[in-house]
């Protein structure tokens, strides 16, 4: 109700999108950051002509239905992005805002422009408090998005009360001091203001606006407007009728009058907006052929034509060169060999591009001075960078990658999962991945980062044990497009693995049979990344004491786990023998592999600081604790 007028001014007024095609690729972004204020949003879908019926707003929060209580990501009825988790809906904005700029910058021509829309956010106090919202609008302001229009709902009002005793904040000078155009004092509830304030937005080109609105929480309601009771709770009765009182409604409940809904509607507006579009996107394409099939392609989604060819041909020629490397070069070096043929990979670093080696060699910079570039120095904002990893890759036109170390994925942990949720492609590369690091010491050691992130559903978490597993990794992450990705990398150098070509190819199934006794195993030991090694080596020795020894490498527990039973009872057979996992991190994910007999080799505590062989060593990842804990496994 407090931010229903600026709404309306800015869906009526300005909102450039087609209520019939909500999948137009040109039109404006609208994120509601405050997404606890969703039944906004169902209205306005409801009122502008969106699929989407009265008796769905009737059914709220109800099993179900698409109106939730927070909305997931919902394109039809003209939700971009979940918003649920404060301060993330204005990063994903950033996002989508970045998007917007740097595929304008690489496809739009003089006299072909296609490429041209805002992103609006509406966010509240909760956005502002929430850090993230500092180290996204920092950076939007580096960057010069001029596209971005933030509007600021100052109700002075979070759930525990009036602000003033948790936010006071200067919240415009903390913006200019971002570098953000600022207009101040508007009042939310003139449309008159508001439309001048937008205006005053759209005008800024070079940096983004805010647009800060005093507004009323729960306006309208005349007992309860301005306090926090009306956040989340329903008015009731009496203080609904108070309302309607109060601002004249004399309609029955979810009623909407001929005239209204025929003001509202945006169906014809829109699809002259998105035809006005397409006559310049055929105007283009009659100029700039290949430019614009590629525009096409990349906004579908689509891969280039040979892509499963080059990147068969690209994971052989790893393969052939047999290179022992960690596998956060190894990641570099697949990035090398993708990344020719994949314009749509965007990636970074927050602060760790030397670290993670996430700058291959066709990259170029994205920064204010040059939009077309592909790679953003994120700078020391790892749930920033996830989540304008998200936006990047719901605005579309984009896989987006960035890097951080491991053990700092906690810091983006929410975006994490809000990418897992949302069924969105991003791909992470987070690499130091283990004690294996070394002398940075326990503050940097993950432990219980891989067991975390595997519990995260639809998450799909690779460690991969050298350049080939490495590559398949990236493959895997490229090519999935209903999640993200976390790749898990290495510091320090791991051993190159001869495998066959079908090897190769089983690879990409997350857990195959690497090294084989003749005859049932009656041991299988099972590892992922640097293990996989220390496996070989103790399978070897056992094989030489007579013991039938399988060897799995099990990269990607998820998509393993996602095979056939057929294939999973081939790898893990169910005929008695013991069973060995082992990882350098904490052992939690592992006993559903192992079974009753089975045992499970990791970390049960902390790291230390010492050079990285050595804690190998102190923790018991070595050769000879392999074999030694086998022999247990085994009875013998
Ligand atoms: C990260 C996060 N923390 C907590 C919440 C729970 N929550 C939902 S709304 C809200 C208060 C938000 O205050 P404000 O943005 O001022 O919203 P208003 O009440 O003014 O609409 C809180 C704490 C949440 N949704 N996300
Ligand atoms: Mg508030």
């Amino acid at each position: 109700m407090g931010m229903a007028d600026i709404a309306e001014v800015l869906w009526n007024d300005f909102l450039r999108h087609n209520p019939a095609n909500p999948h137009w690729c040109d039109r404006d972004r609208f994120v509601l950051s405050n997404g606890h204020g969703s039944m906004l949003i169902y209205a306005l879908a409801y009122l502008s002509g969106y699929p989407i019926e009265i008796d769905e707003l009737r059914q709220f929060r109800q099993l179900g239905q698409r109106t939730a209580g927070h909305p997931e990501r919902e394109l039809e009825i003209a939700i971009e992005t979940t918003t649920g988790p404060l301060g993330q809906g204005i990063a994903n904005a950033v996002g989508m805002a970045l998007a917007e700029k740097v595929l304008a910058a690489t496809f739009n021509r003089p006299g072909g422009t296609i490429v041209d829309h805002h992103t609006y956010v509406f966010l509240g106090d909760g956005c502002l408090m929430e850090g993230i919202s500092h180290e996204a609008c920092s950076l939007a302001g580096t960057l010069g998005l001029g596209k971005l229009i933030g509007v600021y709902d100052d109700n002075a009002v979070s759930i525990d009360g009036p602000t003033d005793g948790w936010f006071t904040d200067d919240t415009p000078a903390r913006f200019r001091a971002y570098g953000w155009h600022v207009v101040e004092d508007v009042d939310g509830h003139d449309p008159v203001a508001v439309i001048s304030a937008l205006d005053a937005a759209r005008a800024q080109t070079d940096r983004p606006s805010l647009i800060c609105c005093k507004t009323l929480i729960g306006w309208g309601a005349p007992n309860k407007q301005g306090t926090a009771d009306t956040h989340g709770a329903p008015l009731g009765p009496d203080e609904v009728a108070a309302t309607r009182t109060q601002i004249g409604w004399e309609h029955e409940p979810f009623v909407i009058p001929g005239e209204l809904r025929d003001a509202w509607d945006a169906r014809d507006r829109g699809a002259a907006l998105e035809a006005e579009w397409q006559t310049r996107f055929d105007a283009y394409a009659e100029q700039w052929p290949d430019l614009a099939q590629e525009f096409q392609r990349r906004a579908s989604g689509a891969f280039p034509g040979d892509w499963g060819d080059l990147a068969d041909a690209a994971i052989r020629e790893i393969a052939a060169e047999g290179k022992d490397m960690a596998t956060r070069k190894a990641s570099l070096r697949a990035l090398e060999a993708f990344a020719p043929h994949l314009p749509e990979l965007i990636g970074g670093s927050a602060d760790l591009t030397g670290s993670n080696n996430t700058l291959h060699s066709g990259s170029t910079v994205m920064d204010a001075n040059n939009a077309a570039g592909n790679y953003i120095y994120f700078g020391v904002r790892e749930f920033a960078m996830a989540a304008l990893l998200n936006g990047l890759a719901l605005h579309g036109g984009f896989i987006p990658y960035g890097g951080t170390f491991l053990v700092f994925s906690d810091y983006a942990r929410n975006a994490l999962r809000m990418a897992a949720l949302m069924r969105i492609r991003s791909i992470l590369v987070l690499t130091h991945d283990s004690i294996g690091l070394g002398e940075d010491g326990p503050t940097h050691q993950p432990i219980e980062h891989l067991s975390s992130l595997r519990a995260m559903p639809n998450m799909a978490v690779w460690r991969p044990c050298d350049a080939v597993e490495t590559a398949v990794a990236w493959r895997s992450a490229v090519e999935r497009d209903d999640g993200p990705t976390s790749l898990i990398l290495t510091r320090q150098g791991l051993a190159h693995v001869d495998r066959t070509d079908d090897q190769i190819d089983l690879a990409a199934k997350g857990g195959y049979i690497l090294l084989d006794s003749d005859g049932d195993p009656e041991l299988i030991l099972m590892a992922t990344g640097s293990e996989v090694g220390l496996v070989l080596g103790a399978a070897r020795t056992l094989m030489s004491e007579g013991v039938r020894v399988r060897v799995v490498s099990m990269p990607c527990t998820e998509v393993f786990d996602a095979q056939p039973q057929a294939y999973r009872s081939h790898v893990l057979p169910d005929n008695g023998a013991a069973r060995l996992a082992i990882e350098a991190g904490a052992r939690d994910c592992w006993w559903r592999y192992v079974g009753g007999r089975g045992d499970v080799l990791g970390m049960t505590s902390f790291g230390q600081s010492a050079p990285g062989k050595a804690l190998m060593e102190h923790f018991g990842f070595t050769v000879e604790a392999v074999a030694e804990a086998a022999r247990r496994v085994l009875g013998r």
